[in-house]
């Protein structure tokens, strides 16, 4: 760990960790010199709140300011391509991510999970887990919370539960997790890597720093993937899979199963859940080994995990109008989280399309053409917005019939105009939201909103009610 009492620091990127890491540094004594290479009324907002923390800012910087640097600390967003991080890198100066920083001054072990998918959801259920076990912990990281911005909470804590994502994996050096998750590896980020193997070890830092006595919990698919290139895991390992029944957790007929010591036989049922489809299972398979590690009794685990209920912009049901279901799975940022999310919407009659999805958003560099057959089965008709339209367009069109339209809102209304009782709306865009919205809530917000101002909509289902809510889309599926 460096010692930041007068050292001089360079902070990359002002977004949430920018500004958390700047803060961090300052209150441990160190001089900050924080730059931005976009310069806009938020940013200056928060230059101006630094500033009077000491912090020299910089936006709209384009090269280096002269002069030495102890460290500098990279923000998650910003890629290694940045013009400012490769010439500090080429100066030797060591440059570690926020998640590193904050990592180093925390004071308490963490339980961290990365993955493509559903490592929010298993962020959540772990969460909730340990607390409801009396283990002190607080959700950081990907999930939203910076790390930086907790250090002085973890005295506190006996775990963090941090959801890491690969843009904070390049740029760990001594980061290590008493127990790491790896959901799934499916492709993901191809604008920031040049292949999947890139993106893959990136993921697979997460255990590079881990000793033989702390745990690994893989999916068995990520992790045949992983040894294929070669990369060793030192810790020991529970695999766990919806589809390989000799993973030491598995399913069989909606029930998850175990068949490691003093775990065999089934555990969960997944009737009982409020969360549901494979990808579900698996997270809960996930929540369950880290519950079995850290020795929480399993009938007590059965009750908090079969409580926990669908976050808002997964797979969320927004409202049913006139036998029509708008469900919002804004979250769905990749090809796989759409191709899950079109495996669980209800239907009427097997065999027979009747999901209207909305997709398309900010090109992430993937080929959509692979889940084409799953359209033919799922999808009446796909509207498509966003900067990847067009390319969607050309990719779908010969499985489903494709609508381009400008903006959300028209998409929200056109679908409502087709579709007929027993449909579902799908909000589920397969791209990031970058190119029309803040972030993927922004986007999951204004279709909330579309949905609400259709006429005749009524009362929806508001996020903050949810816990109270029965999950209608989980009853209707498992009506089906
Ligand atoms: N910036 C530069 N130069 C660059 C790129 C960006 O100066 O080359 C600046 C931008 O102008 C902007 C700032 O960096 O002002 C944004 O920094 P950031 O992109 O690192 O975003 P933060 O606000 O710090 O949020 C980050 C994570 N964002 C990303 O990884 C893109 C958040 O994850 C995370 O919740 C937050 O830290 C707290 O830990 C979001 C995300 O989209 C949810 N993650 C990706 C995902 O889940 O797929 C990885």
């Amino acid at each position: 760990m460096v010692a930041l009492e007068n050292k001089k620091v360079l902070v990359l990127g002002l977004g949430l960790s920018g500004v958390a890491a700047s803060e961090l540094l300052r209150s441990k004594g160190a001089n900050v010199l924080a730059l931005d290479t976009a310069d806009n009324p938020q940013l200056r907002q928060d230059a101006e709140v630094l500033r009077r923390q000491g912090v020299v800012v910089e936006l709209g910087a384009q090269t280096v300011p002269a002069g030495h640097f102890d460290l500098a600390v990279i923000s998650p967003g910003v890629p290694s391509q940045n013009p400012i991080f490769a010439t500090l890198r080429e100066a030797k100066v060591p440059c570690i991510g926020e998640f590193e920083l904050g990592y180093q001054h925390s004071l308490c072990l963490n339980v961290s999970i990365t993955g493509t998918n559903g490592k929010t959801t298993t962020t959540e259920l772990v969460e909730r887990l340990l607390r409801q076990h009396q283990v002190k912990t607080l959700a950081a990281g990907n999930i939203g919370t910076p790390v930086c911005r907790i250090v002085e909470k973890t005295r506190e804590l006996d775990f963090l539960t941090l959801e890491v994502s690969s843009f904070q994996l390049e740029t760990i050096e001594y980061f290590r997790p008493a127990i790491a998750v790896l959901t799934n590896i499916t492709p993901d980020h191809l604008d920031r890597y040049p292949n999947m193997a890139d993106y893959a070890r990136a993921k697979a830092r997460i255990f590079q720093n881990q000793q033989a006595f702390d745990w690994a919990i893989v999916q068995s698919e990520a992790l045949a993937y992983l040894r294929s290139l070669k990369v060793e895991i030192p810790s020991k390992v529970i695999t766990y899979s919806s589809n390989n029944r000799r993973a030491d957790l598995f399913l069989e007929r909606g029930m998850i199963m175990g068949r490691m010591d003093g775990w065999s036989g089934p555990l969960l049922n997944m009737d009982q859940c409020r969360i549901f489809g494979p990808h579900n299972a698996e997270n809960l398979m996930a929540a369950l080994a880290v519950g079995k590690i850290l020795r929480i009794p399993l009938e007590s685990m059965v009750e908090t995990l079969t409580t926990y209920a669908p976050a808002p912009h997964r797979c969320e049901l927004v409202a049913e109008v006139n036998g029509v279901k708008y469900v919002n799975d804004s979250k769905a940022t990749n090809v796989d989280a759409l191709q899950k999310a079109l495996l669980s919407m209800p239907f009427v009659r097997a065999g027979d399309p009747n999901v209207w999805l909305i997709a398309g958003g900010k090109d992430k560099g993937f080929e959509y053409h692979d889940v084409g057959p799953l359209l033919s089965q799922r999808v009446k008709g796909a509207l498509l917005i966003g900067e990847t339209r067009d390319k969607i367009r050309a990719a779908w069109s010969l499985f489903t019939p494709c609508t381009q339209m400008d903006s959300l809102l028209e998409a929200v209304s056109e679908a409502a105009k087709h579709a007929a009782a027993g449909d579902v709306i799908l909000l589920s865009p397969a791209c990031s939201s970058f190119d029309q919205f803040q972030n993927y809530q922004h986007r999951g917000e204004v279709f909330r909103q579309a949905v609400m101002n259709l006429k005749g909509a009524g009362k929806g289902v508001n996020p903050a009610e949810r816990e109270e809510q029965p999950n209608r889309l989980t009853e209707v599926t498992k009506l089906k």
